[in-house]
């Protein structure tokens, strides 16, 4: 067996499958997934009859125990993922799977009353009418708040790529506390934290968030330049971290996809698969290289506090210009253009802060850029940014995304092969030299299907710990019980401890997650109970849950305390606008208390100290029993009091 093959035969480099993928092969594959080895997934196959259809049988099945999370016991990370289109944020124990919490954030969501209290509606935002500004989102990528290199667990932020939207979560609640919506963007995808100041190097902590644009549009998009593709354009933001206001945009040429940043603070960059402009996928996909778009920061908040900026339409966010024609002097450079080969997708930093890994999708390779390079080149001492690129190893089809476990192996999601491969970084950078005995491939996995982001415990930190790796698959198939044309999606656990990688298990996540974070549970410091004066509004005794009336607006101060809420009945004349105001004064330990009301779309949950408000028209007389909708007691069920509409 040579050195690239695996212990099944499959060569992992075989070089007439290593080609470009052209226009019409991807014509397939938009079709009956004939084409490029899908129907490995495409046709509704048992796992087992893999190898009677030639393709590689799936890893033997690892020693479960040594992973088994026992009964009573805590799971060692946190996975913090994101729900695409289902617009909120999950979180898994790992290894175990297991499903720790939902975190409502673009969505609505009943149970914690997320988009129906006011105090939700007011991070999300209303409109004029009150109703909410939007209530879908698309969240694809989750990356917390980083102190000397290594996650603090303070914050965490996600994109919505629906309405071009960045929000935060708090650390100790895993609740979302802020919500920026982005001008002038479209398609807002990828998105990264920085990791330290590129000019105070005393700020080795984020301060910054970096948001990439996929979708070009007219600058202002308000009905101008439809039919004039030419004039589209992409802006990169940046975001302050703690007031989450927009600081600055950048306007480059082609589009953003994911978004990494380098460890000092220097460098962000966004891979670009549509260098062309193109409208349509054929257009997308027609040059064989696109690039890595590579923002000098501080040269960028140079130029910002210089005004060396525009601004556009409505918004008053500084603008300033990254486009190729402007920056083609490298010593005043704010951009830095390295080409990549083709339709690239993912781009990320190597936790020994040197390398930014970007993969070609339709290329069946990685190519790995040296950060030392590209800074060379902004100092006009590199002669041409793709002389930054100083490996680009061949992997397998369709290669994503990639991980690294701190040992300089790289494990890559290989899309259209439906496997991971684990490279050596350092060997790719001797076979680029032209050593041709460089084994880089060590070692390939099936996965269970077509996997799309990949992640390393700690591996987007300066500590990856090389023990866990996993592969966010998009398609489950024959993976799970069957429930109907919908199949839930499978994330599948590998240990990458050792030489070769062992699938540990598959979990299901409901549709649809991309990205996720593998963080050490130690680093996670929650808080269970609120304290009554973080709420402005709290209803803090007794003498203070009243029912006040200020002509049609009638406000009923309550609180709940397991099994009664402090008023038994609240009475209110058709037609008044109500706002009940609900303070938790349990202090135990996971006694949260539930607010529901028949027939007026009001439900809520407080939590163990926490304040929250409804506000809604009394439209409907009669009487509606507000009942705890969340079980707290023995009493859980006669904890209700009846809201009486007088008609
Ligand atoms: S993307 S499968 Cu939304 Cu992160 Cu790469
Ligand atoms: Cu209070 Cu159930
Ligand atoms: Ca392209």
């Amino acid at each position: 067996m040579s050195g690239n093959e695996t212990k099944d035969g499959y060569s992992a480099i075989d070089p007439s499958r290593r080609k470009f993928l052209g226009t019409t092969a991807m014509a397939g594959l938009a079709g009956t997934g004939a084409a490029l080895g899908l129907t490995a997934c495409g046709a509704s196959q048992p796992a087992g009859d893999k190898a009677a259809a030639g393709l590689a049988p799936a890893a033997a099945p690892a020693e479960h125990g040594a992973y088994d999370v026992p009964p009573g016991k805590l799971d060692s990370y946190y996975i913090i993922s994101s729900g695409g289109h289902s617009g909120e944020v999950r979180i898994y124990g790992c290894p175990s799977g297991r499903t720790i919490k939902r975190i409502p954030v673009f969505n609505i969501d009943p149970m914690v009353g997320w988009g129906i209290t006011n105090e939700s509606r007011a991070i999300i935002g209303t409109r004029p009418d009150g109703q909410l500004k939007y209530w879908t989102g698309d969240t694809h990528h989750v990356h917390g708040s980083y102190k000397d290199g290594t996650y603090d667990g303070k914050h965490f932020w996600v994109n919505d790529k629906l309405n071009a939207r960045v929000a935060r979560i708090r650390g100790d609640t895993f609740e979302v506390d802020k919500i920026t919506e982005l001008p002038n963007v479209q398609g807002h995808h990828g998105i990264f934290p920085d990791k330290r100041d590129p000019v105070d190097a005393s700020v080795n902590h984020t301060t910054r968030i970096f948001a990439g644009a996929e979708f070009h549009i007219p600058l202002p998009n308000d009905g101008r330049d439809e039919n004039s593709p030419d004039k589209y354009g992409c802006l990169f933001s940046c975001l302050d971290a703690e007031s989450m206001e927009v600081r600055w945009q950048c306007r480059i040429d082609g589009n953003m996809d994911l978004v990494a940043t380098s460890y000092d603070g220097k460098l962000a960059a966004s891979n670009q698969y549509n260098t062309e402009n193109g409208i349509h996928y054929e257009d997308m996909m027609s040059a064989e290289q696109d690039a890595c778009v590579f923002f000098n920061i501080a040269r960028i908040e140079a130029a910002v506090a210089a005004g060396k900026t525009t601004t556009i339409g409505d918004s008053k966010v500084p603008v300033v210009d990254g486009r190729k024609e402007a920056n083609a002097d490298p010593k005043t450079a704010l951009t830095c253009y390295v080409p990549i080969p083709k339709n690239p997708h993912g781009v990320n930093a190597s936790p020994d802060g040197k390398y930014f890994v970007c993969s070609g999708k339709l290329s069946p390779t990685c190519s790995v850029i040296d950060l030392a390079l590209v800074n060379k080149w902004f100092d006009g001492e590199l002669a041409k940014p793709r002389d930054a690129v100083i490996a680009e190893p061949n992997v397998g089809l369709g290669p994503l995304h990639t991980g690294f476990d701190g040992r300089g192996n790289a494990y890559t999601t290989l899309f259209l092969d439906s496997k991971i491969v684990k490279w050596s970084v350092d060997a790719a950078i001797a076979q680029f030299k032209g050593d041709a005995k460089a084994k880089v491939i060590l070692d390939t996995v099936d996965v269970h299907y077509q996997p799309g982001h990949g992640y390393t415990s700690m591996g987007e930190t300066k500590e990856p710990d090389g023990k866990f790796y996993n592969s966010g698959n998009k398609f489950s198939k024959d993976r799970f019980l069957p429930v109907g044309p919908l199949h839930v999606e499978t994330e599948q656990l590998i240990d990458i401890s050792g030489d070769k990688m062992k699938l540990i298990h598959d979990h299901t996540a409901y549709p649809e997650p991309h990205d996720a974070i593998i963080v050490r549970a130690d680093i996670i410091k929650t808080r269970q109970i609120y304290d009554l004066n973080e709420f402005p509004n709290a209803v803090k005794s007794k003498e203070e849950s009243t029912i006040e009336r200020n002509g049609n607006k009638v406000h009923i101060r309550l609180m709940s305390q397991a099994p009664a809420y402090s008023m038994r009945e609240f009475n209110v004349k058709k037609g008044d606008i109500v706002t009940i105001t609900l303070t938790n004064h349990d202090k135990v330990e996971d006694l949260t208390h539930g607010f529901g009301i028949p027939k007026y779309n009001i439900n809520f949950i407080v939590n163990p100290q926490e304040t929250k408000s409804v506000t809604f028209v009394a439209d409907k007389p009669g009487i509606f029993w507000c009942y705890c909708t969340h079980f707290c007691h023995a009493l859980h069920l006669e904890m209700r009091s009846r809201l009486i509409v007088e008609g």
